[in-house]
C-alpha cells in the first residue's frame, strides 16, 4: 500500500513537469526543446553601418562587406539563430579586426561554430573595369616576342594571346598602387574565364620601390596559381603582408604570359579582411 501511494505521489509532479515543458515549448520564440539539434545562424546583420552578412551554411562562414573606411574594431552585430544561445552575444560590440568565431548552442547540448570575416577598405580601383583601362597597366616582354591584344572595353578586361611568352611574367596585367600594410590580412578575389584551360599566377609585389632594401625593387610578397576554365568563376585567396614592412606602392598582378587563346578577367578586388 505504502509503495503504491509512493508511486502515485511521484506521478503527479512528473505530469506537472510535462505540462511545464509543453508550456515552455509553446512560449519560446525559437521553439527549442531539450531534444532540438538545430544550431544555425540564420542572419548576421549590422545596423550601423547597415550591412548584411553573407552566410555560407556549407562552409560555416559568414562574410560581411563593410563600406571602405569602416572602423571594424567595435561593431555591434545582430545575430539571429536557431538553438538556445549564441556566443559572443548578439547585440554586443565585438572586435572584428581578425576573423571571429560565433558559436550557436542547440537544445540537445551540441554546438556549431561559424567564422565571421568582416571585409573593409577596397584597395583596387576600377576593379570592375567600368572605367576601361583607368588604374590598370599591362606589359609584354618584347625580348621574348610575347604579344597579345588587350581590350579594356564593355566593362571587362580581355586578352587574346597572339604569341605566347616564355615565362608567365612575359605578359601581365597589374593594378596601380595598392597600399599594403605589414601584418594586415587581405582577401583577393576576381572573376575569370579562358577559352583554353590555362594556369595563371596572381601575386602582390613591390612595384618599383625597394621598401625592404634587398636591392630588388620588384620583390614578390605572395603569389598563387589558378587554373582558369571556360566557365566564368570567382577565384579567392587570402594574403597576409608578413614581410615586416609597409608597401604603399605595391601592385596586384596577373601573370598571363603562358596562356593561350582568350582570357577574360573582371571584378578584381583586394580588401582588408583582418587588421
Ligand atoms: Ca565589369
Ligand atoms: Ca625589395
Amino acid at each position: 500500500m505504502m509503495g503504491g501511494t509512493g508511486t502515485h505521489s511521484r506521478k503527479a509532479p512528473l505530469g506537472a513537469l510535462a505540462v511545464a515543458i509543453l508550456g515552455l515549448s509553446i512560449g519560446c520564440s525559437s521553439g527549442a526543446t531539450n531534444q532540438d539539434s538545430g544550431k544555425e545562424i540564420t542572419a548576421f546583420t549590422f545596423a550601423s553601418p547597415a550591412c548584411v552578412g553573407k552566410i555560407d551554411e556549407t562552409a560555416k562562414t559568414i562574410d560581411v562587406e563593410m563600406p571602405s573606411g569602416t572602423k571594424i574594431n567595435a561593431l555591434v552585430p545582430t545575430v539571429s539563430h536557431t538553438g538556445i544561445s549564441v556566443s559572443p552575444d548578439s547585440g554586443v560590440a565585438h572586435d572584428f579586426s581578425s576573423p571571429s568565431t560565433y558559436t550557436v548552442k542547440a537544445g540537445d547540448g551540441s554546438s556549431q561554430s561559424y567564422i565571421v570575416t568582416v571585409l573593409a577598405d577596397e584597395l583596387v580601383k576600377n576593379g570592375d573595369f567600368s572605367q576601361g583601362k583607368e588604374d590598370w597597366n599591362h606589359w609584354a616582354n618584347a625580348s621574348t616576342g610575347a604579344t597579345a591584344t588587350a581590350l579594356f572595353s564593355n566593362g571587362t578586361f580581355r586578352v587574346i594571346e597572339t604569341r605566347r611568352g616564355v615565362n608567365n611574367w612575359d605578359w601581365n596585367l597589374s593594378t596601380r598602387s595598392v597600399d599594403v600594410k605589414k601584418g594586415v590580412k587581405y582577401r583577393v578575389s576576381f572573376d575569370a574565364s579562358s577559352s583554353i584551360a590555362e594556369e595563371i599566377r596572381v601575386g602582390v609585389y613591390e612595384n618599383g620601390t625597394d621598401v625592404n632594401y634587398d636591392g630588388n625593387s620588384y620583390t614578390e610578397w605572395d603569389n598563387h596559381y589558378f587554373t582558369i576554365s571556360a566557365t566564368t568563376q570567382t577565384y579567392t585567396y587570402a594574403f597576409t603582408m608578413n614581410a615586416g614592412f609597409d608597401d604603399p606602392s605595391a601592385a596586384l598582378i596577373f601573370y598571363l604570359g603562358q596562356t593561350r587563346g582568350y582570357i577574360e578577367i573582371d571584378n578584381v578586388s583586394m580588401k582588408v579582411s583582418a587588421l
